[in-house]
């Protein structure tokens, strides 16, 4: 295969020969082509996703196959989740859309038609939108989403567009399983049901991996974990999609709620734990860069991966914007980004440098309320996600995030709020924040997890490293004991407000 498929990436973690250093990866430990593909793309770099913004565009309504962990009236659960529903744009409308948002949010680097339906069910529209975007907006980076079932057929469309990094969301490569995740598929002008449509549609989706991948462009696979159907089996896509040259893998949990009114919600089909997802994640990092980052966003997602800004943005309101395109001044801001990026960079490495010879087995994972920047930047009320971070002496890894109820409403705290956070963030010994008031802090304490607040406004990964400094030098002084924590729950519900 060519370069990316041969790319064993990066120096820096060692080990197994893999292209991973996670999504993590930085300057250093890519090829520089392949840095310059995904160094501001906010899902291909889980450091760029703590700086750069997407934004999609709702213009591909029609599907062709049928998930059971979908419901129409929804986006495309696979890169989506129930529960929010996308007003539909025309590629003209979508073109205005993507003016107005870059020229209100610098930093938003990159385009995305990822639904409501399938983009490649849908080619004239996505593609007439990547046409008029590339001529009005040369620099921003085009992305795709599909399920992959007519991906082969739009391969030298892909290449001609430029579109850069195309996601395929494989779930099975057996279509035994396939056949309890997909009732059918629309092919040659027909439906098929069962096993036979499950093996078409894995046979496309290997067959248009292959062929992307030839082309150099970067391929991510998305797979939604789903316990007791393709959980175990998702280490064997896994090195299916490895071996065909994809470059990163997003491994999501299943959404799934009987108020959903998918096949799997109306079942009983459970999504997975924290610690659940978490393992399945770790035992594939041995081969590939695994995503932890992914916010499962809707098909007109606007903003940074952890926020929502679509409500400013409805057609109503962008038909009404002047829009003045400046690429001079997204330059300029975006070099400040740059510069704020590698402060970043260089203060996680001087502290790292401090842990050098520390001896400990110990790892924990901590939560941190952020709204950007890779700063411990939010308070603990205006929280609608924790970020993850697992540390250990080799310094602070971002391991996932956790979406929960606001606990700040409008000047009092939601106990009930408070409830759901301690649960999505149970398996963390500590929550780092910018400010907390003293009943919540109080009632985490109960639960056994440290507010902190000290580091406000720093760096999140340099903050960490000194936080675990001080832990494990308390440990083995014995003045206080390690405890592991338990498992954690990931939130169900949709957290963003429908607007259509
Ligand atoms: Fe959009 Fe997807 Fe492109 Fe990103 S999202 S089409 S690759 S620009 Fe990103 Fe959103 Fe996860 Fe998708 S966080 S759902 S992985
Ligand atoms: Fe739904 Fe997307 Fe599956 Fe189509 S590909 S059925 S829109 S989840």
């Amino acid at each position: 295969m060519q370069k990316i498929a041969e790319h064993k990436g990066c120096g820096t973690s060692g080990g197994s020969g893999k292209a991973s250093c996670g999504t993590g990866a930085g300057e250093n430990d890519l090829a520089p082509e392949i840095w310059e593909k995904v160094k501001n793309h906010p899902c291909y770099s889980e450091e760029a996703h703590h700086h750069y913004a997407r934004m999609h565009v709702a213009v591909a309504p029609a599907c062709n196959i049928q998930c059971n962990y979908c419901n129409r009236k929804y986006d495309c659960a696979n890169e989506s989740r129930p529960g929010v529903v996308s007003e539909k744009l025309t590629p003209e409308q979508a073109a205005k859309k993507v003016l107005a948002v870059a020229s209100t949010i610098p930093q938003m680097t990159v385009l995305g038609v990822a639904g409501p339906g399938d983009p490649l069910a849908n080619p004239e529209k996505t593609f007439k939108t990547f046409e008029l975007i590339s001529k009005t907006a040369p620099d921003i980076k085009l992305c795709l989403s599909t399920n992959g079932l007519a991906l082969p057929d739009h391969v030298d469309t892909i290449a001609r567009y430029n579109v850069d990094h195309v996601t395929i969301t494989v779930n099975m490569i057996d279509p035994e399983i396939g056949a309890q995740i997909y009732p059918w598929i629309f092919w040659n002008h027909k439906r098929v049901t069962g096993y036979e449509a499950a093996k078409i549609l894995t046979e496309r989706q290997m067959q248009g991996l292959e062929m992307l991948t030839e082309r150099g462009i970067l391929c991510k696979i998305n797979s939604v974990m789903i316990p007791g159907v393709n959980d175990k089996h998702l280490v064997e896509v896994n090195k299916a999609v490895k071996s065909r040259g994809a470059f990163l893998h997003n491994i999501m949990p299943l959404i799934s709620a009987p108020e959903h009114g998918t096949v799997f919600g109306l079942n009983g089909q459970r999504g997975p734990t924290a610690q659940e997802l978490k393992a399945l994640q770790d035992s594939c990092e041995g081969e590939m860069n695994m995503m932890r980052h992914c916010r499962q966003c809707r098909a007109d997602a606007v903003g940074l991966l952890g926020e929502d800004r679509s409500a400013e943005f409805t057609t109503d309101k962008i038909m009404e914007m002047e829009v003045k395109y400046d690429l001079e001044s997204r330059r300029a801001y975006q070099s400040k980004v740059e510069e704020e990026r590698v402060a970043k960079v260089e203060a996680k490495k001087a502290e790292l440098e401090t842990l050098a010879g520390a001896a400990s087995d110990i790892k924990m994972l901590i939560a941190v309320a952020t709204k950007g920047s890779g700063r411990v930047n939010e308070h603990f009320g205006h929280a609608k996600e924790f970020q993850v971070y697992e540390l250990s002496t080799s310094g602070a890894k971002f391991v996932g995030h956790r979406r929960v109820d606001l606990y700040c409403q409008g000047g009092y705290g939601e106990e009930d709020a408070l409830e759901t956070v301690i649960r999505a963030i149970n398996d963390c010994h500590a929550v780092f924040v910018a400010k907390i008031g003293g009943c919540p802090k109080g009632t985490l304490k109960e639960a056994g997890i440290d507010p902190v607040d000290q580091y406000a406004y720093e760096f999140i990964e340099q903050s960490a490293i000194a936080y675990y400094k001080d832990y494990i030098s308390k440990v083995n002084a014995g003045e206080i004991e390690h405890v592991e924590r338990g498992d954690a729950s990931i939130r169900q519900g949709a957290y963003a407000p429908v607007t259509a």
